[in-house]
């Protein structure tokens, strides 16, 4: 055993050898990474006050409706009849219902189909169990990231080029303005899983009916799977498709994540689900269904019973108005981020569909925006290079604060880079 000294004491050094996928990884995560810059930020100014519009964090208090539903349960909780310990691996059964009831109604969707989670980050995960280190991936570019990192730690790999920054496994599909941020499939070759977010973060764009037709058609030719990330789909305002399975054919190509954090203000409760048709099969024809349950049962155990009694509250016809209007909150923050940008003559993008405002710097780099921002206003955004190359030029403002806080720095913005 290899033995230091050190101040006195023995430490040892372990003869594991560290998960070479682990080192693959190019940079921390990079919301912390944002997170450290906004701490050495304070340190440099102690007096300035800094506008957060970087992390996709709620800050609306949660309808009293939904609070009191979870605090009368955990109340419940203290008594002998209404203790309740582990509940079922899959979710309550209950919860399950009115997710396939309310979020996909008339879209086939069975509540045996839905499974609940702790969250569509924890998630995003556990399906790369399904498939392995084997399996070959395509993402949007730009893309949130928690989809390349966990292909990454999955060893989803192939052939490692670390001159390019990537991998020879994972796909980047260019979405920008110039192609109506959908890939253009032509160009891209066959992957096992394809990674499909909208309302997309970074972007805010919401794909078409008629783009995710492609997109089924594409993973129906190619035998491919779609995991499809709805988080933001209460954010859609116009006739966007709400979820994949708006999509005839998607059962048998589909799997959809989505969560209650940003459709209730759910990120600390932590709450969300995933969908795995009973149609989806493997090339060998066994049921994806059935894998995924077992993952759940080894690598999870169910979500807070809790968390689930608010996701049904946030279900019920009273909770759906509650968190329709908080979202209405951001929405008009977005609305009043996109009109400061665009009167400075800049291209903005997302805001109508979702939380988040993209905006398009020509010839800058996006960390060059995100410092100079940072310095001039206080304000922290995200620079668009986080999400892959595609996002060079942009960056992403977040409309998750309070509104006085949003019309604070829509002036410091006009202030300082108008
Ligand atoms: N999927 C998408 C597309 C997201 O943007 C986020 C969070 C998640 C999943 C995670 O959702 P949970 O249900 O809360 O697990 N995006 C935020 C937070 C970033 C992070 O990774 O912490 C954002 O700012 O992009």
């Amino acid at each position: 055993m290899k033995n230091k000294v050190k101040m006195g004491a023995i430490v040892c050094q372990l003869r594991v050898a560290r998960n070479a996928n682990m080192e693959k990884l190019q940079n921390g995560y990079l919301f912390p990474e944002i997170g450290m810059r906004q701490i050495m930020h304070m340190e440099k100014y102690p007096n300035a006050k800094i506008i957060s519009l970087g992390i996709g964090d709620t800050t609306e208090p949660l309808p009293v409706f939904i609070a009191s539903a979870m605090s009368k349960y955990s109340h419940q909780l203290s008594t002998k009849e209404g203790y309740q310990g582990y509940g079922a691996e899959q979710g309550n059964k209950e919860l399950r219902k009115a997710i396939a009831a309310t979020m996909y109604k008339d879209m086939g969707i069975r509540d045996t189909e839905v499974f609940i989670s702790d969250g569509a980050q924890c998630d995003i995960s556990r399906i790369q169990l399904l498939f392995g280190s084997n399996a070959t991936v395509a993402v949007q570019d730009p893309t949130f990231p928690a989809y390349v990192d966990s292909s990454i730690i999955m060893g989803q790999t192939g052939e490692y080029m670390s001159h390019t920054g990537k991998y020879g496994g994972i796909e980047y599909m260019k979405c920008g303005p110039e192609n109506m941020f959908f890939p253009d499939f032509a160009g891209v070759p066959r992957t096992d899983i394809i990674f499909f977010c909208s309302p997309n973060n970074p972007t805010g764009h919401a794909a078409a009916r008629e783009q995710l037709e492609q997109l089924v058609e594409v993973a129906t030719r190619n035998g491919s799977v779609i995991v499809y990330d709805s988080s933001y789909s209460d954010y859609i305002s116009d006739e966007s498709p709400t979820s994949i399975y708006e999509i005839p054919g998607a059962k048998e190509v589909a799997i959809e994540i989505s969560s209650f954090s940003k459709l209730a203000g759910f990120t600390g409760i932590r709450l969300g689900w995933t969908v795995v048709p009973h149609e989806l099969s493997y090339s060998n024809g066994f049921p994806v269904h059935k894998d995924f349950d077992r993952i759940v049962c080894t690598c999870f155990n169910g979500a807070s019973n809790i968390a689930q009694r608010g996701g049904l509250a946030c279900l019920s016809k009273e909770g759906r108005k509650a968190t329709k209007n908080l979202i209405e909150v951001y929405k008009e923050n977005a609305r009043v981020l996109t009109d400061t940008f665009a009167s400075m003559g800049l291209e903005v993008y997302g805001g109508t569909n979702s939380p988040y405002v993209w905006v398009y710097f020509p010839g800058r780099k996006s960390w060059d925006v995100f410092t100079e921002i940072l310095e001039k206003t206080h304000i922290i955004t995200v620079p668009g290079t986080g999400f892959g190359l595609g996002g060079e030029g942009f960056i992403r403002v977040s409309s998750f604060n309070t509104r006085e806080c949003i019309q604070e720095a829509c002036h410091r913005l006009q202030n300082f880079l108008g």
